[in-house]
């Protein structure tokens, strides 16, 4: 029998939101980290898999959700994940590619036209390619990529209008060279976070800018200190759901049947939940206070071929990937 001490804090998900309690001690505990509260669609429908799994599996299985960067921020979570320490995270594709760097190519600058586009290549093959490169780092990711969403611009000073207000602006990124590379090719001046410590960068002036899509900026409230949103669209990011590889290919395969089917239909479950929140984001954040402006995507575009970006980053992508995202989206550079 354990005796588990917790803190209110350190709170899994589960015994938050009232998952019938199950007496006996599951079998398997399985401990899944993000960094997103509670409230993120990613976070709702994380909980309804694992109760699908308890209840599939007649409790022998426990999936634990620790959400909000409980465990820590990205970088700590990447490495737990792949010494063993949790079992499964949801990294960001940005976030990933510290690891993996072909993991990044689905958020190169400006590729994505819509989300037809999206899904039919993490889906197809250019997704097939970067699952296969994350196996090779004893990593398993899950078929269905979980959506994050379009990124956005906001900041607490000057409208962000077109790629000339980018000069010298003190944006956070996440800790991903992708993100680092594309904004000094805008000029600006991008300092790597992780997400955890964004608020507060944000709050203390630390920076004045950061890009995320409109559904965090709601949920992580990041309109209480950011002032205009330019809608930009400039990046397309998701999550990737991955697992331990060690401690995935030692659960039992009926195990594993039951787990993977659970996660992946919430995965497509929690596309739809951000499609349907991008219908009325904007407007609950504008009346909460943050000003919205539409952008110049070309002024964007032109600056980053300008700089060599596309360039550059076809040849870190390598000819196959880059070839992949092309089929997908057309020709690029
Ligand atoms: O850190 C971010 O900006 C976030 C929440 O979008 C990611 O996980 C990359």
């Amino acid at each position: 029998r354990r005796t588990v001490l917790r803190t209110l804090a350190a709170a899994p998900a589960a015994s938050l939101i009232g998952m019938p309690h199950i007496a006996r001690a599951a079998e398997i505990e399985l401990k899944y980290g993000n960094n997103l509260p509670l409230s993120h669609p990613l976070n709702i429908r994380a909980q309804e898999a694992a109760e699908r799994v308890a209840k599939e599996t007649n409790g022998r299985v426990e999936i634990k959700i620790f959400p909000n960067n409980q465990l820590g921020g990205d970088t700590d979570m990447l490495s737990q994940v792949r010494n063993g320490g949790i079992t499964f995270f949801t990294p960001s594709a940005l976030v990933i590619a510290t690891l993996v760097p072909v993991a990044a190519i689905n958020a190169v600058g400006f590729a994505f036209a819509d989300y037809d586009q999206v899904w039919k290549a993490m889906d197809g093959k250019l997704g097939a390619h970067v699952r296969e490169a994350i196996s090779k780092v004893n990593l398993y990711a899950f078929e269905k990529m979980w959506d994050n969403g379009f990124r956005q611009m906001t900041t607490s000073g000057k409208a962000i209008e077109s790629a000339k207000e980018m000069a010298g602006l003190k944006i956070r990124v996440p800790v991903s060279p992708l993100s680092i590379a594309m904004f000094k090719a805008l000029d600006a001046a991008p300092a790597s976070l992780q997400f955890s410590e964004v608020y507060s960068a944000l709050q203390t002036k630390v920076v004045d800018a950061q890009e995320n899509p409109l559904p965090i900026i709601q949920v992580a409230k990041l309109y209480e200190v950011q002032k205009s949103c330019a809608v930009s669209n400039h990046i397309w990011d998701g999550f990737w759901f991955i697992a331990n590889g060690r401690a995935w290919r030692g659960l039992p395969a009926d195990i594993q049947k039951i787990v993977a089917g659970a996660i992946n239909d919430a995965g497509v479950a929690q596309r739809g939940d951000i499609k349907k929140l991008n219908e009325t984001v904007q407007a609950d954040l504008q009346s909460k206070g943050l000003a919205f402006n539409k952008t110049d995507p070309d002024s964007f575009r032109a600056k980053l071929r300008e700089a060599g970006f596309y360039k550059e980053w076809q040849e870190r992508f390598g000819k196959d990937a880059w070839s992949l995202l092309e089929d997908a989206v057309g020709k690029l550079a």
